[in-house]
């Protein structure tokens, strides 16, 4: 295994940098280590593995650095587009971190890596992207060899690192998030007084903790970083149920161009709410940037009926007595602690995925 310190010095003996990207549990002692030491690693932390990539483009021209973009094997198809159509048409090169969930294939890691895990080599092949598998004898040699193809070719080359390739490391950074609020307590209390509502939850540590809070026929999405209030809009259009998407900090920020279509679309049977643990907590609790964005703001300005800040249970408790008259779309930003209970159960120990799908569908239909 690879300590955080050697791996951070051969890069910095390769002058590579910044270290850009989205989490992955695979790495998470990288970037534990690279937040603890800012003076060591330039590290950031944008909100989608496309916008790394772009910042990563930025970076490279302003200052000829052969930039690291880090993420996780699912995040790899949110980089095609600058891939293809920025990094590799204008000669911008790149070392990409590639993690590699269900290198194995089906069956093997959560359901939600299987199809992108089983064909990785395909993939790079399929992007002419030049890629070396991180081994242990030789990792330093194969970054040299990386970082001297992608400043000859000025092209974007691949490390693709595989499970336990890394020494643990523990972030002494201290939780960003104020709130006293525990996610847990607050989904079940969501799920207690919405008892007729259709509930969807954004893959991170949400979906497990709403399965673990109260097991009801939600579409608790393993996949799909970002999507979940896309899904919900779809399906408020379609049914005068009320429809609940609870959003990770995280995920919301992914892909939050959703919310000037929410807005614009008036859907009156939507709550949309983004729990905000200000941190990335299902890869590791890395810190997030929520901490500096007012998510009710953003709602109001892309035209929500009304959102709120919750940040105390006198709060909740207000909103959610006020929850049968509600009017959407709705968002409420609850701000909750940072709770890692990386040993509750996962969605998939019980449903499959088409399971999720079909008890969701029978309870919007219903
Ligand atoms: C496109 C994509 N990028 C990265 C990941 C890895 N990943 C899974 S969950 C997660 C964190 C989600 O954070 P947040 O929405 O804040 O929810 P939390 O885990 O804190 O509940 C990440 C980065 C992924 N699944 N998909």
């Amino acid at each position: 295994m690879v300590s955080p310190t050697d791996f951070f010095a051969a890069l910095k003996q390769q002058d590579i940098g910044p270290f850009v990207g989205v989490p992955c549990s695979l790495i998470n002692s990288l970037i534990a280590y690279a937040t603890d030491h800012p003076n060591e690693v330039d590290h950031v932390n944008p909100v989608h593995e496309s916008h790394a990539m772009a910042y990563a483009a930025g970076t490279y021209m302003a200052t000829g650095k052969l930039p690291m973009v880090y993420m996780q094997n699912s995040g790899f198809g949110n980089i095609i587009n600058p891939l293809t159509s920025l990094h590799q048409i204008y000669d911008i090169p790149a070392i990409l971190l590639v993690t590699w969930r269900a290198e194995k294939g089906y069956g093997t890691d959560a359901p939600e890596h299987w199809i992108v895990g089983r064909d990785m080599e395909k993939y790079f092949d399929t992007f002419c992207l030049p890629y070396r598998i991180m081994h242990d004898a030789d990792w330093a040699a194969q970054i040299k060899e990386l970082a001297d193809e992608a400043r000859a070719t000025k092209k974007p080359t691949v490390l693709c690192v595989k499970k336990g390739m890394f020494e643990p490391y523990t972030m002494q950074a201290k939780e960003t998030s104020v709130s006293v609020l525990e996610s847990m307590d607050v989904l079940r209390a969501l799920k207690d007084s919405l008892p007729n509502a259709a509930f969807l939850s954004t893959t991170g540590m949400l979906s497990r903790e709403s399965f673990t809070a109260k097991d009801t026929p939600d579409f608790y999405m393993m996949g799909s970083m970002g999507l979940i209030s896309g899904i919900a809009a779809g399906c408020a259009e379609h049914t005068k149920k009320l429809v609940v998407a609870l959003d990770g900090d995280g995920a919301a920020m992914m892909h939050m161009g959703q919310m000037p279509f929410i807005g614009n679309k008036k859907y009156k049977n939507l709550l949309h709410i983004v729990l905000d643990n200000a941190a990335y907590s299902s890869t590791g609790g890395q810190p997030s940037v929520a901490p500096t964005v007012d998510f009710a703001a953003v709602a109001r300005a892309c035209g929500y009926h009304s959102a709120e800040t919750i940040t105390t249970q006198q709060e909740l408790d207000a909103a959610l007595s006020g929850v049968s008259h509600l009017s959407g779309p709705v968002l409420w930003h609850i701000k909750v602690r940072a709770t890692h209970h990386h040993d509750i159960a996962r969605v998939s120990d019980k449903y499959t995925c088409p399971d999720v799908t079909q008890n969701f569908s029978q309870i919007l239909t219903s």
